[in-house]
């Protein structure tokens, strides 16, 4: 199935052999023209999407959303084939998760799915869906081994693996860091993944743990972790949860007086970091492929545009999400069908230079996306660039 090694990709022998398979579009309205049978007109492709909308995490469900029916509206007014989003809700919950997919791969007869928005709900829907032979691709799940589900399961959600050594690499370079304390929600897929990576890049870099601490989702008293880290003086604190506990955490550590810089993994993502935790985020250090003020006339564009729909900046789960569904646009158009999942999963496996609002593009041999981070620290409420 895999249409060529890793080795080969690494070479760029690929390059050559499969330069007539190549994809070359741009986030913010250029496809190139497809290469493959030439799409009839008007034709519908069913998307099903697969959500966080409510609950305690549906910050990043709702930025998904805009993502999302932003780039439909861009590419409906040009493509041939016409998308059609069928939303469905999961709440963050594994068994709403499934439902969905279920519904929407043997009710809605979708030609593929882009979600679900957790990790968690990926290791539990991708067997289904991969089963069914449907793609899924999720666009903000960073958990170690989602692809590993099956040859159906793709991602553009740069994985913790990737953004999170390269957070640690920086604050233990700029702050000299020779302790840290790690924390993690117990009963989150995503957290625990996270987690480890972390303990791993801290190791890595030598580094002394003094303590691990565990909390769970929707936990909000933090006190006794994180007194007993404070009476332990890390140069610096290091977290994977979603964004409601890590807001909730920072708060908690700055009351306790503990100033030092905090690293967290993807759920730090969200303005809801900074607004829930307020100037208790500052300095929160955390790895993203997307950063609003990046000097790049895409960025810029995709910025102006989803500033006059929405009235507030993109984050990284709105601008994953919109890449995410021009990839899939490219790949229905290359593969010349609106309803052939089989098509659209060799087409999405052949996408290998794609140009996004989160730069520059390309799944590996397995279906991960090749794409680099940019270490953004939180100062006067905002993402910055840390250098
Ligand atoms: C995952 C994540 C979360 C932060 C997505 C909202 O990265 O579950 O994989």
């Amino acid at each position: 199935m895999k249409l060529f090694s890793e080795g080969h990709f690494l070479k760029g022998v690929a390059v050559i052999a499969l330069s007539g398979m190549l994809l070359s579009v741009a986030g913010c309205g250029k496809t190139s023209s497809p290469t493959a049978t030439e799409p009839a007109a008007n034709q519908e492709a069913k998307i099903g999407v697969i959500s966080f909308l409510s609950g305690g995490g549906a910050a990043y469900g709702e930025a998904i959303k805009q993502g999302l029916d932003m780039a439909k509206e861009e590419l409906n007014a040009k493509n041939k084939i016409k998308i059609n989003l069928l939303y469905e809700d999961s709440r963050g919950e594994k068994t709403d998760a499934i439902n969905a997919a279920n519904k929407l791969v043997n009710k809605d007869s979708v030609v593929g799915i882009i979600g679900p928005t957790l990790s968690g709900e990926m290791f539990a829907v991708g067997p289904i869906v991969n089963g069914a032979g449907v793609p899924i691709m999720g666009t903000s799940t960073t958990a170690e081994g989602i692809t590993d589900i099956g040859e159906f399961v793709f991602r553009n959600a740069l994985p913790e693996s990737v953004a999170i050594p390269s957070a640690v690499k920086k604050a233990v370079d700029k702050y000299k860091l020779k302790t840290v304390a790690l924390m993690y929600s117990n009963n989150n897929d995503f957290a625990v993944s996270g987690y480890k990576t972390f303990e791993k890049a801290v190791k890595d870099s030598g580094l002394q743990i003094v303590a691990t601490e565990t909390f769970a989702d929707k936990d909000t008293d933090f006190s006794a972790q994180l007194t007993k880290i404070a009476s332990l003086k890390p140069d610096a604190v290091m977290v994977s949860s979603l964004y409601q506990e890590a807001a909730l955490v920072l708060k908690k550590a700055r009351e306790l007086g503990i100033k030092v810089p905090f690293v967290g993994g993807n759920g730090f993502n969200s303005p809801q970091l900074m607004k829930i935790a307020g100037t208790a985020a500052e300095g929160a250090l955390v790895a993203s492929p997307w950063f609003p003020a990046k000097d790049d006339a895409n960025v810029k564009k995709f910025v102006e545009a989803y500033k006059a729909k929405y009235n507030k900046v993109p984050d990284q789960f709105a601008a994953q999400a919109y890449d995410a569904l021009y990839i899939m646009s490219a790949a229905l158009d290359k593969s010349g069908s609106a309803t052939d999942r089989k098509k659209l999963r060799d087409s999405l496996a052949g996408i290998k230079d794609f140009q996004g609002v989160t730069g520059k593009f390309a799944f590996d041999a397995q279906r991960n996306p090749v794409m680099e981070a940019t270490v953004l620290l939180v100062k006067d409420g905002q993402f910055t660039e840390f250098k």
